[in-house]
């Protein structure tokens, strides 16, 4: 018991010796949710194993926090629980509080892979709806009490110690937690690296149909469906909807930022064989002097029905599959029948869905990041 004691003391004073001062606390806790944005969505984008230290860092970024908060909590308590203290910033003070264990506790009931379904919103959703109204929550209650940092808050080697010791402490946390999801074989335990859930099963029923915001079109007519190959090919073409079923077989796997993935038997046409039908693609001629003005294809852009559209370079776009089969079922309208991008190693919101347009470009289109989030309203 006496070492049980010793133990405990220990580690309540190297604790405390981790903890910063108070306006420190404040400004990490607020960089600390700035940088949980960030990179939770930019994890959005990365669908490939080699980004997996992105999500490490979220995930000891979000220990961090909790550690930090506790600190801060224990610090200003008597402000809250003290009606005699409180002031108007008070009901904002508690509403940033509100949403960042919001925040924290979907994070973390997602880790040990629960579930809880709101509609069509996974657990992850929620997660990520928490820490879009926290971010704007954290920087008003900042401006109630600001104090800007001072040197003394930031000493330099304190501060380094500290904050590697935070980070990896949560990176820590994360690794044992996951040893708990192997031994007691919990849902979370088959979970991609980036924290996706897995949806078993072969064609259209084994997975959900999603969509990124509000596209949510009526039903293609096969017959009257028509797909144009066009833009820098020198033979642009419409094909239908039989011609694009071309049987060729691909297995990969979909994974949606909203937390699950499924892999899956697609079977369609070979994009580079669908630009093939076209003449292949080719540069444009400028005017004038040779060269200068040419326009080199560089990147294909799959167009929706709805407008929602994205772009490959060429040399993926060429490896990807314009899908009208999956699991050996012809596709689903829900799924995004007559035909839909299958793009692997990319995120499940860039394998566009309902394509009626696929054309050769030789910029980058900056407009697709805006369009997926409109596209769908009227
Ligand atoms: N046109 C269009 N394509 C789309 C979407 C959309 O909203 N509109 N949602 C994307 C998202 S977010 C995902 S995860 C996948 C889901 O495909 P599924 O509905 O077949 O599961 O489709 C993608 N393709
Ligand atoms: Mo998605």
């Amino acid at each position: 018991m006496g070492t049980g004691l010793g133990i405990r003391g220990a580690l309540r004073e190297a604790v405390d010796r981790l903890e910063p001062p108070p306006r420190a606390v404040d400004w990490s806790l607020f960089a600390f949710v700035a940088a949980e944005v960030v990179t939770g969505l930019v994890s959005f984008t990365v669908g490939v194993p080699e980004g997996w230290p992105l999500f490490w860092l979220h995930r000891s970024l979000g220990f961090a926090i909790v550690v930090l908060l506790a600190w801060k909590l224990a610090r200003v308590r008597g402000r809250l629980t003290d009606p005699s203290l409180w002031r108007r910033s008070t009901a904002l003070s508690v509403l940033t509080l509100v949403a960042a264990l919001g925040a924290l506790s979907t994070g973390i009931v997602w880790v040990f892979g629960l579930d809880v379904r709101l509609s069509y919103w996974t657990l992850l959703s929620v997660h990520v709806g928490f820490g879009l109204v926290l971010l704007p929550l954290v920087a008003a209650h900042a401006t109630t009490r600001f104090r800007l940092p001072r040197r003394v808050d930031f000493e330099r080697r304190r501060t380094a110690v500290r904050y590697t010791v935070l980070l990896a402490a949560g990176a820590a946390t994360y690794r044992l937690q996951q040893g708990v999801n192997d031994l007691l074989d919990t849902a979370g335990a088959d979970r991609r690296f980036t924290g996706s859930q897995p949806r078993e099963g072969e064609g259209n029923g084994a997975f959900p149909v999603t969509s990124w915001v509000a596209d949510d079109p009526d039903p293609i007519d096969r017959k009257a469906y028509r797909l144009r190959v066009e833009g820098l090919v020198s033979d642009p073409v419409e094909l239908t909807a039989d011609e694009v079923a071309a049987g060729h077989e691909t297995a990969a796997l979909l994974d949606c930022t909203s937390g699950w993935y499924t892999v899956q038997e697609w079977g369609g046409i070979r994009v580079g064989d669908l630009l093939d039908a076209a003449g292949g693609s080719e540069a444009a001629g400028g005017f004038g002097d040779a060269g200068d003005s040419d326009r080199e294809p560089a990147y294909v852009r799959f167009t929706s029905v709805t407008g929602y559209r994205w772009s490959l370079p060429l040399d993926e776009a060429e490896d990807a599959l314009l899908a009208t089969h999956v699991g050996g079922e012809r596709l689903s309208h829900g799924h995004g029948a007559p035909a839909r991008l299958v793009a692997p190693d990319r995120r499940g919101f860039q394998w566009v869905k309902w394509v009626t347009r696929v054309e050769v470009r030789a910029e980058y289109d900056l407009g697709q990041w805006v369009v997926t989030l409109v596209s769908g309203f009227e």
